[in-house]
């Protein structure tokens, strides 16, 4: 009777087995059969209906079940196991044949590519770069500059005012203003940024647009520091071959003031469609900082005297990197930027 009970959970269990497909119903089974309610369990305890001088013979007959069913159990979970991980090795193959991906690497942006540029050449030099806000009071971008309440440029047809005497800053001489009042020197600086000025869009204008200003305040600094300075600016610039040209100009804040011109690195001076015959290239404004301009910022201009310099970032790249119109810069074409 026991015995042929056992010999059914035996049959059922091992076609149970052969019939599963995942660890899980293997699993099952195992609990089904083996486990604390399991089918065999179960007989266990129903020995006690079993007559004493069976039971030895019935113990021993459902341990052989027991192993059996759990060798039969291992077999398969171990067949089971290594075909689980043959298919997911299988999966996981990777042609070592096949042609790497291209990795997309970005492009620097022209603007950056000429910023940096300049940074290197002033760094080296042992100027600090620095950088301040773009919204500004009227005091820091206009009159402490020495620009006057009626000047031109602070028209509003000129530049963009937030409220009363808050603006967007129309050149980074605002931070300058600001590195003057804090009262360190000598100072030797740079300051880059974005400006912004009321303008029409076109090949070489833009509301927005970028500036390099730059500043030296010392004792004994003369005209001759600025032209030697902004000479080696050049020549690292566009070409150790490259000549400067200063032609008188004026700007509220220096005094003396000129405007700097290169000589063409396209032909060399002798005149070509790319200096439109003229031999020079116009590129910067610069001179003297203007005794009320350091008066106004607590230095003493009979102990300190200092020169400084004006230069549009989009001006250089496109001169750089030979690019026809301003509006390339802004619009992100990615056509255009992966040339750079
Ligand atoms: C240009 C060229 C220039 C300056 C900027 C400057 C800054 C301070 C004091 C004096 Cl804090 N000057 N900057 C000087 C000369 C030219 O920019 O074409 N500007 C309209």
């Amino acid at each position: 009777m026991m015995k042929e009970k056992l010999l059914k959970i035996k049959e059922e269990t091992l076609a149970q087995i052969k019939g599963s497909k995942t660890l899980e119903q293997l699993n099952e089974i195992r609990v089904s059969q083996l486990g604390k309610k399991g089918a065999l369990t179960e007989i266990l305890k129903g020995m006690k209906d079993v007559a004493p001088q069976d039971r030895p013979k019935v113990g021993q007959l459902v341990n052989e079940t027991r192993a059996e069913i759990e060798k039969v159990l291992e077999e398969s979970r171990a067949k089971m196991e290594a075909l689980v991980r043959e298919s997911r090795l299988s999966a996981e193959t990777i042609d070592v044949t096949l042609p790497a991906k291209r990795m997309k690497v970005g492009h620097m942006h022209p603007n950056m590519r000429a910023l940096q540029e300049v940074e290197n050449i002033f760094v080296g030099m042992g100027y600090e770069v620095v950088e301040g806000p773009e919204v500004e009071r009227d005091y820091y971008n206009f009159e402490a500059l020495n620009i006057p309440a009626d000047h031109p440029a602070k028209d509003e047809q000129d530049t963009f005012y937030i409220s009363g005497d808050i603006l967007l800053r129309t050149q980074t001489s605002s931070t300058q203003v600001h590195e003057m009042e804090k009262g360190k020197l000598p100072i030797r600086m740079i300051a880059p940024g974005r400006v912004f000025r009321s303008d029409e869009v076109d090949a070489t204008h833009s509301p927005s647009f970028h500036q390099i200003e730059g500043l030296v305040i010392d004792k004994h600094v003369t005209f001759a520091d600025l032209k030697g300075t902004l000479a080696v600016f050049a020549k690292e610039l566009f070409g150790e071959d490259t000549k400067v040209k200063f032609r008188p100009h004026h700007f509220p804040f220096t005094e003396p003031s000129a405007e700097m011109d290169v000589s063409c690195f396209k032909c060399g001076g002798k005149g070509c469609r790319f200096c439109k015959g003229e031999g020079w290239i116009e590129i910067l404004g610069c001179g003297m900082v203007h005794p009320h301009v350091l008066e106004m910022s607590k230095i003493d201009p009979n102990e300190y005297t200092g020169f400084a310099f004006g230069v549009g970032l989009e001006r250089i790249a496109l001169l750089k990197y030979e690019i026809d119109d301003m509006r390339l810069l802004y619009e992100n074409d990615v056509r255009f930027l992966n040339q750079f």
